[in-house]
C-alpha cells in the first residue's frame, strides 16, 4: 500500500472514544492536592492589601500564596525576534496593581478541590479604582481609539515599506479603502487549560503534565523562573483536547503550581473552569485594520497601505507581536503589489492576554487584500473574480520575493481561482443571483483567495531501531489532537519501508528527546514530518534496508532545519442568502480548492481543513469576546460566548491541486490554519455583496441576524428618507 497519501484512521481514535483519553483532569497521583486561584473583579485598580489569614484556617488548606509569599521575580519569556515589545510589567500574581478582570491575586492548595474553592472565598482583598492605569477596556475593543494612538500604551510598532506608495497613490484612477474591526475571539479548546505539578524532594526532580504546545520551550521558562537547572524538570503532555494557539505557551498559573508543589511537596493539579478559561487563557484577533489601495484605470492594485492596530491586553503571551508581525509580512498574499506601506502596532489594554489563534494574523492581512479587492471591482466595474484574475502572480515567477520581503515558494494561484470558478459554477451563480433577486431574495455571492505561510525553522527526531523489530521514534513536535501518531508513522514506515505496525511514535515528553520545538503555525508535518522522513532515510541506509531487524539497537538523532518556509493557498466561492426578516445569513455553497502540496494523510488534512473552517466561520457569524466599559467580560460562558454550533456548519465542497515545493524534506504545506484564514473574508464578501442593491458596502463582524437585520432597516429607512 501508498503509505505517503492514504486516508488511515488515526491511531488515537480507538482508546479516546472508548473514553480512555488521559486528559491532565484524569491523573491522580497519590497525596494529589487541589489547586484554586482567586482573581481580580475589575480591571483598573490599585491592589491595596490580600488577607489569607482566614484562608489558611481552613481544614484541609495546605497553602494560601500571594505574590509576597511566592516570591517570584522573573516574567514569562516573550518572543525575542522582537526586541521593540519591551517586556510587561507583569506579574505571575498581582502585587500593587490589578490589570484585567481575572488576573490572579493568590493560590489556594488544599486537600480536595471543595476544600480549596471554600478557602478561596475566604481571601479578602482591598483595592481603589485607579483610571491611569493603561485604557480602559471599552477603549481596548475600539479601534478607532486604538489607531488615535495611545502612545503610553504602545508595546511596540513596526513599519514596512516597498517601492513609491505615495507616487502610485498620485497616480491612481481610483482609491479603495477598507476598515475592519476583527471580533476578538476565544480559542475555546474542549478541554480547558490545566497542569499538574511534582516535585520529589527526594530525587529534585519536577513533573509538569500540561497540554502545552511547546514542552521544550515551558521547560526552559520554569527553569529560569524557578531557578533550578532545566535537567530536573519533565515537561507531559498528556493527552490534550485542543490548543488553537492558546496554549502555544506557559502562563502564570503553570508556573505558580509548579512553584507551590515545590512549596508544599506535593503534586498539585489545577483545571480552569469554562468560565475561568474565557477569562483569563489568551484571546485571538481583535485588532482594527484600516487601508487603502491605489487601482489603476485596467483594475491593477498600483500600491496598498495600512493601519493596524493590535489589542495585547494586559501581559504578553510568548508570541504576542506574531498577528501583527505576520499580518504584515503577508499583507500582499498572492498578488502582485510591489508599492507598500504598512504599520502594525501593539498596544497594552485592560484585557486577558491576546495571543495566537489559529491563523494569527493570517485571517488579518487575507481580509485586508480580499476586502480591497472586493472595493477596488466595485470601484472599476470589474467582476470580482475578474480583477482578481488581473492581479495575481502568474506562476511562473514563483518562488517570489514579495514587496515584504517574503519568499513565495510555490503555488499556482490562477489555477486555484480556475478550479474554484469551475467547481463552484460561478457564472451561473451569477445568473442564479440575478434571477433570484428579481424575485425579492437576498443572495450574494463572495470569493477569497489565501496564501499561509506555515512550517519553518528545526524541528527534532530521535529514531530507535529495535532487536524486536519496532522503531521507537521520539519527537519534538507535540500533539493536541491532530492525529500526529498517525501521520508521522505514515511518514516513517513509508520511509523505511516497513509495516506501519512496527512504528511508534511518541511526542511532547521533554524527557524523550533532547530538543523539541512543537505545534505552531501549521509546521508539525511540513516540519516535524520532514525529519521524520530524514531519520528515517539516514536509518535505513544504516541498516542497509530496515526490514530485517538489528542484532542490537541503532539509534539516529535529526536536527532538520526547513530550507525554506513552505506557503500553502486557496480559493473558495460562497454563496449565501439573507433572510430579510430575520437577518438571518445561510450559506448553500461552499466550494473551496486548497493546495497544501504533499498530503500524508487525506482523512486527517480533511479534518483540519474543516476544523479550521469552523473556527472561522464562527468568527465571522457569530463569535465575540465582549467587555462591557468598566472591563468587565460580558462573554463568561457558553450560555455568552457564541461559538459555531453544528447546524451552523455548511456542507463544504473540498477540491485540491497539488504544487510542488522544495520547502522542506516532504514537500508538504499547512493545512491547519487554512479555514480559519479563509472564512472570514470569504463569508464577509459574500454578504456584503447580497446587501449591496440596498446600498451597503462594509459590515461589521461579527455577522449576526441581529447585525444584518439591522443593516437592512437601516438600509430600507434610507430608500424611504429618499
Ligand atoms: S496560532 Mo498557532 O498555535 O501558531
Amino acid at each position: 500500500m501508498q503509505l505517503i497519501g492514504a486516508s488511515i484512521p488515526r491511531f488515537e481514535d480507538d482508546a479516546l472514544l472508548r473514553g480512555q483519553g488521559r486528559f491532565v483532569a484524569d491523573l491522580v497521583p497519590p497525596r494529589l492536592a487541589y489547586a484554586v486561584f482567586v482573581r481580580s473583579p475589575v480591571a483598573r485598580a490599585r491592589l491595596l492589601s490580600v488577607d489569607t489569614v482566614a484562608a489558611e484556617k481552613q481544614p484541609q488548606v495546605l497553602g494560601v500564596f500571594t505574590a509576597q509569599s511566592i516570591n517570584l521575580d522573573k516574567a514569562l519569556s516573550v518572543n525575542n525576534a522582537f526586541a521593540e515589545l519591551h517586556s510587561f510589567d507583569c506579574p505571575l500574581l498581582a502585587k500593587d496593581r490589578l490589570s484585567a478582570v481575572g488576573e490572579a491575586i493568590a493560590l489556594v492548595v488544599a486537600e480536595s478541590l471543595a476544600a480549596a474553592i471554600d478557602a478561596s472565598e475566604l481571601v479578602t482583598f482591598e483595592y481603589e479604582a485607579d483610571e491611569t492605569a493603561y485604557c480602559t477596556a471599552a477603549d481596548a475593543e475600539r479601534g478607532d481609539a486604538l489607531l488615535a494612538g495611545w502612545s503610553d500604551n504602545q508595546a511596540f510598532c513596526q513599519r514596512v515599506t516597498s517601492g513609491d506608495p505615495a507616487a502610485a497613490f498620485e497616480r491612481a484612477a481610483h482609491i479603495v479603502d477598507v476598515s475592519i474591526a476583527m471580533p476578538r475571539v476565544a480559542p475555546l479548546p474542549l478541554e480547558t487549560r490545566g497542569t499538574l505539578a511534582a516535585w520529589s524532594a527526594d530525587t529534585g526532580q519536577l513533573t509538569v503534565w500540561t497540554g502545552v504546545q511547546t514542552p521544550h520551550r515551558a521547560r526552559a521558562d520554569l527553569a529560569r523562573i524557578l531557578e533550578i537547572e532545566p535537567e530536573r524538570i519533565r515537561v507531559i503532555n498528556p493527552d490534550v483536547g485542543g490548543a488553537f494557539g492558546g496554549k502555544a505557551s506557559i502562563y502564570p498559573e503553570d508556573v505558580l503550581i509548579a512553584a507551590a508543589s515545590m512549596r508544599l511537596s506535593r503534586p498539585i493539579r489545577w483545571i480552569a473552569s469554562r468560565n475561568e478559561d474565557l477569562t483569563t487563557a489568551s484571546h485571538g484577533r481583535g485588532a482594527s485594520l484600516r487601508a487603502q489601495a491605489a487601482v489603476d484605470v485596467q483594475g491593477h492594485l498600483l500600491a496598498v497601505r495600512g493601519d493596524f492596530a493590535f489589542p495585547l491586553g494586559c501581559w504578553a503571551t510568548y508570541s504576542a507581536a506574531v498577528p501583527a508581525i505576520n499580518t504584515l509580512r503577508m499583507l500582499p498574499g498572492p498578488y502582485r503589489i510591489a508599492d507598500l506601506d504598512a504599520t502594525a502596532k501593539g498596544f497594552i489594554t485592560n484585557t486577558a492576554a491576546v495571543g495566537i489563534y489559529r491563523g494569527a494574523g493570517r485571517p488579518d492581512a487575507t481580509l485586508v487584500m480580499e476586502q480591497l479587492m472586493d472595493r477596488a471591482a466595485v470601484a472599476t466595474g470589474l467582476d470580482p473574480a475578474e480583477i482578481r484574475r488581473k492581479n495575481l502572480l502568474v506562476p511562473e515567477v514563483l518562488p517570489f520575493e514579495t514587496a515584504t520581503g517574503q519568499r513565495l515558494d510555490s503555488g499556482d494561484y490562477l489555477q486555484l481561482l480556475e478550479v474554484a470558478l469551475d467547481r463552484s459554477n460561478y457564472a451561473g451563480l451569477r445568473r442564479q443571483q440575478t434571477e433570484r433577486r428579481k424575485h425579492g431574495e437576498i443572495v450574494g455571492v463572495g470569493l477569497c483567495l489565501y496564501v499561509e505561510p506555515c512550517g519553518k525553522g528545526a524541528e527534532y527526531v530521535r529514531m530507535v531501531a529495535q532487536p524486536d523489530g519496532q522503531f521507537l521514534v521520539a519527537c519534538g513536535t507535540s500533539s493536541q489532537g491532530q492525529g500526529h501518531r498517525t501521520a508521522l508513522a505514515q511518514i516513517a514506515a513509508a520511509t523505511l519501508g516497513v509495516n506501519i505496525g512496527r512504528i511508534i511514535i511518541a511526542e511532547g515528553d521533554t524527557r524523550i528527546i533532547a530538543n523539541g520545538v512543537g505545534a505552531l503555525a501549521s509546521r508539525s508535518i511540513a516540519i516535524g514530518g520532514s525529519a521524520v522522513k530524514l531519520a528515517a532515510e539516514q536509518m535505513r541506509a544504516r541498516l542497509n534496508g530496515a526490514i530485517q531487524p538489528p542484532a542490537t539497537p541503532v539509534e539516529i538523532d535529526i536536527a532538520y532545519a526547513a530550507p525554506h518556509e513552505a506557503w500553502s493557498s486557496g480559493c473558495a466561492v460562497a454563496c449565501v442568502a439573507i433572510d430579510a426578516d430575520t437577518g438571518t445569513l445561510h450559506i448553500e455553497r461552499l466550494v473551496w480548492v486548497d493546495d497544501a502540496g504533499v498530503i500524508v494523510n487525506p482523512l486527517l488534512a480533511e479534518g483540519q481543513l474543516l476544523g479550521g473552517l469552523a473556527q472561522g466561520l464562527g468568527q465571522v457569524l457569530c463569535e465575540r469576546v465582549h467587555y462591557d466599559e468598566s472591563g468587565q467580560l460580558l462573554t463568561g460562558s457558553l450560555m455568552d460566548y457564541a461559538v459555531l454550533r453544528a447546524d451552523q456548519m455548511p456542507r463544504v465542497e473540498l477540491h485540491s491541486i497539488v504544487t510542488q515545493t522544495d520547502a522542506n524534506a516532504l514537500g508538504a504545506k499547512g493545512v491547519g490554519e487554512s479555514g480559519c484564514i479563509v472564512a472570514p473574508s470569504l463569508i464577509l464578501s459574500a454578504a456584503i455583496d447580497a446587501l449591496s442593491p440596498f446600498g451597503v458596502t462594509q459590515l461589521s463582524m461579527p455577522l449576526t441576524s441581529e447585525t444584518l437585520w439591522t443593516a437592512l432597516q437601516t438600509a430600507a429607512r434610507g430608500t424611504r428618507a429618499c
